[in-house]
């Protein structure tokens, strides 16, 4: 039987294609699992709905923009009508205004900073509070994070403090979580060239330096995310909660 057969999965975070969430929805839809998917706006509403159109079984499609409680209980309540329970959610939405991601760090205003945090990191808070009423037997979430949370990397400015607080916050959900058999972790992905990683100036070169200092000496591909997502998600990670797990080709290791 499949890791994931007969479970389903809430994924919140597909733009197009090179997304992240979309290998991980990919890697749970074939070990079985069954989908609800979140678009942010009418802009990505097209966007996702052709990627649905090729995956061989019906999936879900709800609007939400993670910044409205609204939005957040309206896809709870899809769900609960749907299917009536939820096993897994995925969580990977991050925005920083495109200014607060050039020049330094300090120069971050108060605004730029709300924002940050609020979609990047406040919204898990807010998606896993919804979807305890539905995990009933239990259940698993999941986050993406990067080394910029831990160390500094130039021009990633205000997304470090606030990836910082999204590990800090699968630490303190995992802790709410636990005695639910709720389970939460993140992924630390290496750099990989999404939608949003494209628009950065000097992203070449950032893949280029991750490929030629990490230990396997390469990028990591979105379908390794995927497979180590299913792994944290699947009763082989029974008993791991509150971690944060590198999938960067051991990047984080090195000193220099
Ligand atoms: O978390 C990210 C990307 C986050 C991101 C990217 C953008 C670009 C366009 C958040 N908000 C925006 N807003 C925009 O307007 N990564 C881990 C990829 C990434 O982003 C960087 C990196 C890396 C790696 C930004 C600067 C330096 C390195």
């Amino acid at each position: 039987m499949a890791l994931l057969e007969g479970k389903i999965g809430l994924i919140c975070g597909v733009a197009n294609r090179h997304s992240i969430a979309w290998a991980v929805a990919q890697a749970w839809r074939d070990a079985g699992a069954a989908l609800v998917f979140t678009y942010q706006d009418e802009r990505h509403c097209r966007n996702v709905q052709e990627l649905l159109a090729g995956l061989p079984h019906e999936s879900v499609l709800c609007p939400c923009d993670v910044t409205n409680d609204a939005d957040i209980d309206a896809t709870y309540k899809v769900i609960a009508e749907k299917y009536g329970r939820l096993d897994f959610l995925l969580h990977s939405v991050a925005f920083a205004p495109r200014k607060a991601l050039e020049g330094s760090f300090i120069q971050t205003s108060r605004e730029d900073f709300c924002v940050t945090h609020d979609v990047s990191a406040y919204s898990l808070v807010a998606l896993s509070r919804g979807a305890v009423p539905l995990m009933t037997s239990g259940g698993s979430m999941l986050s993406i994070s990067y080394y910029g949370a831990e160390k500094v990397v130039p021009n990633y400015n205000v997304m470090g403090p606030a990836k910082a607080s999204l590990e800090a916050s699968v630490r303190y959900l995992a802790c709410d979580l636990g005695p639910r058999n709720i389970r939460i972790n993140c992924i630390s992905a290496g750099p990989v060239s999404t939608l949003a990683a494209r628009g950065i100036k000097g992203f070449q070169d950032i893949l280029s330096q991750h490929a030629a200092c990490a230990p396997l000496r390469r990028n990591v591909k979105a379908e390794e995310v995927g497979a180590a997502a299913t792994f944290l998600v699947s009763d082989a990670a029974s008993a791991i909660t509150g971690q944060v797990l590198y999938v960067d080709c051991g990047y984080n290791v090195m000193g220099v």
